[in-house]
């Protein structure tokens, strides 16, 4: 922890859209009377009906209900592109750079962007897709995944993007929850010089998604891959004879905009579904407050389009407010550790937004591939995903940004659509570490394990006390689940899953998820998933999963396995397991320790003591507290001396 203070600088102050007396007054108005003051935002939008009300909601179980804007009509894609046409019809939307940097670039203005999109739009309605229908994104990062949500988007067409990371069992998973029965995807993606093969394993997971009908292929590499007649349609054949006009579709704020799979503490991932009004709306007010966007700046977030950040910080926020985007297709360390550098010097980013999990690893690799280029564009720096800690911070700030540029340490997740707790650059003194203060609207609480709500320098969980208009509206067919996950825990709230302190400034600190989530490079996964993949292996009889200390990752995934009776746990095993759950779930559930068990602590009643074994993954052994609980405690003595790493 770390108690520095790094003042606004004296140019943000007096420059920024919202200076410290400014974020004052905002969030004071956002609490006090949020219906004028979410309606004169909305204003931000452009609407086909103006809406007359603001939120509408209540957290209680009986009368349960999240609305905002609900008589307001829109749609999000003539928001992101339309309404720029005029203006900045010749600006450019978006720039993508190539995995391979001896690859030229490629960019598009509105008005090209606008075209591709209506000429997407044509081709899914031209295959029968229609307002309400879910579409499966499964792509790699090229312009084509923007084309294609914001297609879905324009004739209200509900899309589920999938990471093109995960296998095809967990795409099959996400197509059958969501009954898609249209999934779009690229014949190859490319990564770091690697290639992925994206249609290969969607023709693999239509064995296990009986609801798949048709498969859109972009061609992105050429690469050689087998198409199904009257099932597959190469996308460039179809959108060859569509025109680049489609009128979008009226659609009300409260209708979906889209479905992002997430991991929770329960095997199965949440369908989280978003709105278009409310999500929309806290999509560009986050992203033009939190960045200071400002017309004409190449702004870059780092993500990828399959996570929440893409969607919100690649496509929507930075659309919505007429921004040019970049977009990138590689990896932070190929060809070498100063690529990130590299692609900022080549488009003059002035606003950069990474993960922590990869300034680590570009730390490690030693300050000379950020020194050798200039990176003086750059006038801000974010980061999201995880907490970052004040020695990454400070490397940021001060070897990347040469002490100019702010960091924004944003918190929030998929669940809320965009930033909830984030610096605003001309506002916020900064505290490495620190996700500083809420953004106008938020109302954060900390409160204890029994729901009292805890003031002043505190620690304990964080719960958010009303609602706001990016929040996810339900968990995709299962309306008790959104109740139960978010809402039963603390009756009349909404509980985030993460530990949080506040200090005697007010500023909140992220400690980490308090949940069996665990957060590796920045990406959620369920211990509970990463077991059921490894109990599906023939001689596998039990295991449990929890996160370890990892200096790149933030946590590993470390898993104690107990096998069926004859089976013996040898290297070969362990190895045969790793792949089992790469190919289960993806590389990200890859276990960093595989621990074979004869047995695992138990209550009497067959709970698994995480905490034990938790504690023994950290190698904290000497104090695992309360044994006698244990139906067994010897298996504590058998885990310990058999401890991985
Ligand atoms: C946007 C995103 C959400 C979880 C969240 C928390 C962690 C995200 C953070 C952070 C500390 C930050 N998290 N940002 N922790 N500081 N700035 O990451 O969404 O994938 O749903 O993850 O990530 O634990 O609960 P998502």
């Amino acid at each position: 922890m770390s108690d520095s203070i790094y003042p606004v600088p004296a140019e943000w102050a007096r420059r920024a859209r919202v200076d410290a007396a400014g974020y004052e007054r905002l969030h004071g108005l956002s609490l006090a009377d949020p219906g004028s003051f979410w309606l004169e935002q909305a204003r931000r939008l452009d609407w086909i009906k103006r809406p007359e009300i603001a939120g509408d909601w209540s957290f209680d179980e009986a009368d349960f209900h999240i609305q905002w804007f609900a008589d307001g009509k829109l749609n999000v894609a003539a928001n992101c592109i339309d309404r720029h046409l005029a203006s900045r019809g010749g600006d450019t939307a978006i720039i993508w750079e190539p995995d391979d940097p001896a690859e030229a670039p490629r960019s598009y203005t509105y008005l090209q962007l606008y075209e591709e999109v209506c000429r997407f739009a044509n081709v899914l309605k031209a295959q029968g897709v229609q307002k309400g229908d879910r579409v499966t994104v499964y792509m790699p990062m090229i312009p084509e995944a923007a084309f294609a949500i914001l297609a879905c988007a324009r004739i209200g067409a509900i899309h589920s993007v999938v990471f093109g990371g995960f296998s095809p069992e967990a795409l099959a998973g996400r197509i059958t929850d969501c009954d898609s029965s249209v999934v779009i995807t690229a014949d190859e993606g490319r990564r770091g010089g690697k290639k992925v093969p994206l249609k290969t394993n969607v023709d693999a997971a239509a064995a296990h998604a009986p609801a798949l009908e048709k498969v859109i292929v972009v061609k992105a590499t050429g690469g050689d891959v087998p198409m199904q007649p009257g099932r597959d349609i190469w996308y460039h054949e179809a959108a060859a004879g569509e025109p680049a006009d489609c009128p979008p579709v009226a659609m009300g704020a409260e209708d979906p905009l889209f479905i992002l799979y997430t991991s929770g503490s329960t095997g199965k991932p949440k369908g989280v579904l978003h709105s278009s009004g409310g999500y929309l709306l806290w999509a560009s007010l986050t992203h033009a407050l939190t960045f200071d966007y400002r017309p004409g700046q190449v702004y870059w977030c780092a993500a990828d389009i399959g996570w929440v950040t893409g969607h919100s910080y690649i496509v929507y926020g930075p659309l919505a407010n007429g921004a040019t985007t970049l977009m990138f297709e590689g990896v932070p360390n190929w060809p070498s550790a100063a690529r990130i550098w590299e692609v900022v010097d080549r488009h003059k980013v002035e606003i950069l937004y990474t993960a922590p999990t990869a300034l680590r690893a570009l730390m490690r690799e030693g300050d000379a591939h950020v020194t050798r280029t200039s990176r003086k564009s750059l006038r801000l720096l974010g980061t999201v995903g995880e907490p970052i800690n004040p020695e990454a911070w400070r490397w940021y700030h001060e070897v990347v940004g040469e002490g100019r540029c702010p960091i924004v340490d944003t918190w929030w997740q998929t669940e809320t659509g965009g930033h909830m707790i984030t610096p605003l650059p001309g506002a916020m003194a900064l505290k490495p570490g620190s996700a500083t203060l809420p953004f106008p609207g938020v109302d954060p609480q900390i409160v204890d394990a029994d729901g009292r709500v805890l003031h002043g320098a505190t620690e304990g969980n964080l719960v958010i006390a009303r609602s706001w208009p990016g929040q996810m509206r339900t968990v995709w067919g299962d309306h008790a689940r959104f109740f139960q996950t978010y809402f039963s825990t603390y009756p009349g709230k909404y509980f985030t899953g993460d530990g949080c302190r506040r200090d005697a400034d007010g500023y909140y600190w992220i400690t980490g998820r308090v949940d069996d989530v665990i957060n590796v490079s920045g990406h959620r996964m369920g211990t509970a998933e990463v077991e059921s993949a490894l109990v599906l292996h023939p001689k596998v009889a039990e295991a449990a999963v929890v996160g370890m200390p990892h200096d790149i990752k933030g946590q590993g995934i470390y898993a104690y396995v107990t096998l069926n009776a004859g089976c013996t746990g040898d290297e070969a095993l362990r190895a045969e397991l790793v792949k089992w759950v790469r190919t289960e779930i993806g590389p990200i559930a890859t276990p960093d320790a595989i621990q074979f068990a004869p047995g695992l602590p138990k209550t009497r009643s067959g709970k698994i003591m995480r905490r034990i074994l938790r504690k023994i993954a950290e190698g904290d052994v000497t104090s695992l507290g309360d044994t006698s609980t244990l139906a067994d405690p010897a298996v504590v003595d058998d885990l310990v001396a058999n401890r991985v790493g």
